[in-house]
């Protein structure tokens, strides 16, 4: 059976395109593969995290993830620090990872530029070699298929080539995963700022839509998403960043393809209100169910406790399978 593993960082709040980009897929393909999905607490604290609040996103995060239909008796769902085998593994790929390698991520450029703009000077050695810790998530599990968003495609590459490269060097031992993109909604972008992916750390307030809000909010949200001076309602990204976007979400919160959806449409003002809905009337059930889940934290311990557990199981073979390759000498 295909081997599926994705991650979320516990950060900031869940959006709109980690829903449509990654969460939903994850939600259909724990149906049809052996599933595991991680809050990546330990990738979040490569920018400084506030310990207390890193601990309730990581609970607010496991209760999302079971909110938006991941079933803790289908699918491995787990916290990432729960299971140290991660960190160790990490290392191990950390000195099969060349500096020239990590320093072409687009990410870190993009991340410590945003760093510097916002006066932080420091710049931890964790955001750096981040892709490492990232591909010991995915390796460890010996997953073929990663769903992510398409920000995601160049860390995917770089970890086929250390797992290529590691197996090249001390005998098959990895196998080698392919990003699963979704079709449609594999990069959703910020209402105001269209050529912007949406982020959790967006610039503006309206730019990106949580997928906890209030339904006024998104539904004033949509109203206030930058479109251009046109007035013509055409799928073509280069030109219509803005109107792209909203055809591309309404697309995928319909399952219609944005291009032929185009053509119902003459007016802006009709295609954000119709986005709005279709949006709302995805999300409403999420949030009910989360808002169930989080007043019931001794089920939410429970499952977090036995995704650990059963992700540790695999994990510790990973590893033990990695350090015989590489020479370690085994404890007697
Ligand atoms: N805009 C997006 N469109 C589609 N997919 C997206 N993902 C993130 N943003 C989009 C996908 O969501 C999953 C979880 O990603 P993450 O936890 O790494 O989230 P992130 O990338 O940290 O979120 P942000 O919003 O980009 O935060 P910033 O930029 O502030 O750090 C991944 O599969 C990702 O591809």
């Amino acid at each position: 059976m295909t081997r599926v593993l994705s991650g979320i960082q516990p950060t900031g709040d869940i959006h709109l395109g980690n829903y449509l980009g990654a969460l939903r897929q994850w939600a259909l393909d724990q149906h049809e593969h052996d599933s595991f999905y991680c809050a990546v607490d330990l990738h979040a604290i490569t920018v400084q995290q506030n310990p207390e609040e890193l601990r309730a996103k990581t609970l607010e995060t496991m209760a999302t993830l079971v909110a938006v239909g991941l079933d803790p008796e289908v699918c491995t769902l787990f916290v990432q620090s729960h299971v140290p085998y991660h960190t160790e593994l990490s290392w191990l790929l950390e000195c099969t990872v060349s500096f020239g390698e990590l320093r072409r991520m687009t990410q870190f450029k993009d991340k410590s530029m945003k760093q510097g703009d916002s006066g932080q000077e420091h710049v931890s050695a964790g955001l750096f070699t981040y892709p490492a810790l990232m591909a010991a998530d995915i390796l460890i599990y010996d997953a073929d298929r990663v769903p992510v968003g398409d920000d995601q495609r160049q860390h995917l590459e770089l970890t086929r080539d250390v797992a290529e490269r590691f197996n090249s060097r001390y005998g098959e031992t990895f196998v080698l995963p392919s990003a699963a993109i979704p079709k449609i909604a594999a990069r959703v972008m910020d209402l105001q700022e269209p050529t912007n992916k949406m982020s959790k750390s967006a610039e503006s307030a309206l730019g990106a839509v949580g997928i906890f809000e209030d339904v006024e909010s998104i539904a004033k949200k949509f109203k206030r998403a930058v479109t251009d001076s046109s007035n013509e309602v055409r799928f073509d990204f280069e030109s219509k960043p803005g109107v792209s976007n909203l055809l591309s979400i309404l697309g995928a919160a319909t399952d219609r393809d944005p291009e032929l959806l185009a053509e119902d449409y003459a007016q802006y003002g009709a295609l954000k209100a119709d986005t709005a809905d279709a949006v709302i009337s995805v999300l409403e059930p999420v949030q009910l169910r989360r808002s169930e889940l989080l007043a019931d934290p001794a089920e939410l311990d429970r499952i977090i406790a036995r995704g650990a557990e059963k992700a540790g199981e695999v994990a510790a073979v990973t590893v033990s399978r990695a350090k015989e390759a590489m020479g370690f000498l085994s404890p007697s």
